[in-house]
């Protein structure tokens, strides 16, 4: 069908979870609903605080323009506007928007009678930024801990945080959050590729079936995941990257604190290599004694 003949018979009233009919209509391509109204409400909000942040700040370099959390000073209070106060009001603009917009893409959802996964998917991203800006400052004790709202700034704060830790390459959870990053780029050049390997021939040649996808890797690694397959596992490992990431910061500071290399200890403590020498450990099995 084609897409605006589709359109005319799905834009009909129905699926939204709060408001009723009040906010569910289309404004162009865009559906609206109650969560459309608060996520731009919360954007322009957000948006223009940052905008009189900048006008206060220093200079207008896109670049170094950086909305800055309050000093831990202030720990978990309110703290002055010009003094990390706008930092707060911003961030409570910044949740309230990515909240608004994965409840807009689950009322998109009930409308077209399709699954939830695009915004369980996109709770995975709010999950790891409120865990940078709200559940690590808070087991922290202070704002202070979140990241400065600017583009070069919010690099120099991942770079200090990192440094805090000496070698942050040795968080555990950081080493399994980007092995997810790299494999769900791996996975997805794979399943790109054969995409269009498969549906875009060259000129005069045929399209070619799933059949041929799943013999391709058939034969080159001696089993196929499947066409479902491919896109379960690209949405595990993309999940499983925030996931991890969330964990890798939550952490640092509030479950692990200074060199993450020496966290490893316990590796070198294991009793398989701390066997004893004397024997005291398994008095029947001294190793100069025979029995
Ligand atoms: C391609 C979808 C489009 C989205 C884009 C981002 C804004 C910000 C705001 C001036 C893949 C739009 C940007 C609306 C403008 C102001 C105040 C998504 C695509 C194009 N970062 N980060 C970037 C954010 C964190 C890190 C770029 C946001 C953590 C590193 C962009 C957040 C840590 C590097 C950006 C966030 C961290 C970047 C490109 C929130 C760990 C880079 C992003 C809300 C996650 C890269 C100069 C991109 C860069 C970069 C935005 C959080 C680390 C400005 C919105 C604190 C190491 N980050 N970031 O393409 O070039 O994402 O920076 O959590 O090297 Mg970041
Ligand atoms: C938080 C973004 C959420 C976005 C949302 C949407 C808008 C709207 C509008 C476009 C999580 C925003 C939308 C604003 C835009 C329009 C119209 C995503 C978020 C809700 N690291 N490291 C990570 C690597 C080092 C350090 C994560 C690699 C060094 C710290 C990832 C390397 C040191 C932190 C990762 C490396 C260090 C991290 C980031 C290599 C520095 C974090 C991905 C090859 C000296 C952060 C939760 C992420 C984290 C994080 C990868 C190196 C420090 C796994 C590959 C050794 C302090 N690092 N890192 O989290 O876990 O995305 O954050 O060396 O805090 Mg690291
Ligand atoms: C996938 C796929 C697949 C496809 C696909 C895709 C995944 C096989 C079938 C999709 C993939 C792509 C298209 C590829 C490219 C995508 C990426 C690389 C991901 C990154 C995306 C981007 C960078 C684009 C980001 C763009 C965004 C987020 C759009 C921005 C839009 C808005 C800001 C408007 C949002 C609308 C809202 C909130 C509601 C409607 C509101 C309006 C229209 C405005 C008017 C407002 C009202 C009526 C409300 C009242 C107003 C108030 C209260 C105040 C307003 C005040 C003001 C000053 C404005 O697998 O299958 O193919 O395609």
């Amino acid at each position: 069908m084609a897409m605006l003949s589709f359109e005319k018979k799905y834009r009909i009233r129905g699926g939204t979870l709060v408001g009723g009919d009040l906010f569910d209509f289309w404004v162009g391509p865009f559906y609206v609903g109650f969560f459309g109204v608060t996520t731009i409400f919360f954007a322009f909000l957000g948006t223009a605080l940052i905008l009189w942040g900048a006008a206060m700040g220093p200079t207008w370099n896109l670049w170094q323009i950086s909305i800055n959390p309050p000093d831990v000073k202030y720990g978990l209070g309110l703290a002055p506007m010009a003094e990390g106060g706008l930092w707060q009001v911003i961030t409570v603009c910044a949740v309230g928007a990515f909240g608004s917009w994965a409840l807009r893409e689950v009322e998109i959802c009930r409308k077209l009678g399709i699954g939830y996964h695009v915004p369980v998917a996109f709770g995975f991203a709010i999950f790891a930024y409120v865990t940078l800006v709200v559940f690590r400052p808070l087991l922290l004790g202070a704002w202070g801990h979140g990241f400065p709202y600017g583009i070069m700034s919010h690099l120099q704060w991942v770079s200090n945080v990192g440094y805090q830790f000496v070698w942050f390459h040795w968080n555990p959870a950081h080493m399994l959050a980007i092995t997810f990053f790299f494999a769900t780029s791996l996975a997805a050049a794979l399943h790109g590729g054969l995409i269009l390997s498969a549906t875009n021939p060259q000129k005069g040649e045929p399209v070619k079936t799933p059949e041929h996808e799943d013999t391709f890797f058939r034969d080159s690694i001696g089993y196929s995941i499947g066409t479902l397959g491919i896109h379960r596992l690209l949405l595990y490992l993309a999940l499983a990257s925030g996931f991890f990431s969330a964990v890798c910061i939550v952490i640092s500071g509030p479950f692990w604190v200074g060199n993450w290399q020496d966290w490893w200890g316990w590796w070198l403590e294991l009793p398989i290599w701390n066997y004893p020498i004397d024997g005291s450990l398994y008095p029947t099995m001294k190793p100069y004694e025979s029995s």
